[in-house]
């Protein structure tokens, strides 16, 4: 699993290059995370973000639950964090892999999500125990995004 995730970071940089320089903008994608003040993993998650390009902005806010209620994302479904990245909110320790194909396919939704903290997941300590189940939402309604 590692070694997938290390291969598809290392397609996708080049592609990204490719983009940047045909556009003629070479830029790392913003992220906006909203956290609450005492989270611990939303760091690392964020630190996971820059380790892969992003130009991350964290925002603690005591109001996380509501930020998230108010794009779609309902209780069941929120991750620890909020992250805002291209027209699209990212919840919880989503893999960039993921975050990639989002990007790369944009399709006509609100955002995607991980919910909870998964063990293992990046940013989170432990080992992974079950896959992670990383779901699609639009307005209100979730489907099935990608499995990791
Ligand atoms: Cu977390």
């Amino acid at each position: 699993m590692r070694l997938y995730t290390r291969t598809a970071a290392a397609i996708s940089l080049p592609l990204t290059m490719i983009v940047s320089l045909a556009t003629g903008a070479v830029h790392a994608t913003e992220a906006l995370i909203y956290k609450n003040p005492q989270c611990g993993c939303c760091e690392n998650y964020a630190d996971y973000l820059r380790a892969n390009d992003y130009e991350v902005t964290v925002k603690p806010t005591h109001e996380l639950s509501a930020i998230s209620r108010d794009r779609g994302l309902s209780d069941e479904y929120q991750g620890c964090h909020l992250a805002l990245i291209d027209g699209y909110f990212v919840s919880g320790h989503v893999p960039v892999t993921v975050i990639d194909k989002l990007l790369s396919e944009r399709p006509d939704i609100d955002g995607i999500t991980l919910p909870g903290m998964p063990l293992g997941s990046p940013g989170m300590g432990g080992n992974k125990s079950e896959p992670w189940k990383i779901f699609a939402i639009d307005d209100g309604n979730s489907t099935l995004f990608s499995t990791q």
